[in-house]
């Protein structure tokens, strides 16, 4: 009987690269459409920094992973900076994308794919 591995994602770290808006923006994060950072609130963040994380994500049954970010802008609403979409296929190791589809700002995502003995 073979054991299988449980493909995971370890997101690493986000980068602004430029705002969205003047000086900051109000970010927030989605995985798969629910909201998981930061725990409340938003995270404010200016150019050329980035911040580390340390977020384990299991595949499960899924083929895929879409990590979206959006800017606050209470109390109008808020602004999407795109998406990112992660693949189980992708082979494991470190990977870095850019968030497409948004409304503007510039922010790239650095992720790590492995698998997970269980
Ligand atoms: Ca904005
Ligand atoms: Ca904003």
């Amino acid at each position: 009987m073979t054991i299988m591995g449980e493909k995971v994602m370890k997101l690493l770290k986000l980068r602004c690269n430029d705002t969205d808006d003047d000086n900051v923006d109000e970010l927030f994060m989605f995985h798969n459409g629910t909201r998981f950072w930061p725990p409340s609130g938003t995270f404010a963040m200016v150019q050329a920094t980035e911040i580390p994380f340390n977020t384990l994500f299991t595949f499960g049954p899924d083929e895929g992973k879409r990590i979206s970010l959006r800017d606050d802008e209470s109390p109008l609403g808020s602004d999407s900076l795109g998406f990112v979409d992660v693949s189980r296929f992708e082979p494991n190791g470190e990977h870095s994308k850019t968030f497409v589809g948004g409304s503007g700002g510039d922010y790239t995502l650095t992720y790590r794919l492995g698998d997970l003995d269980i």
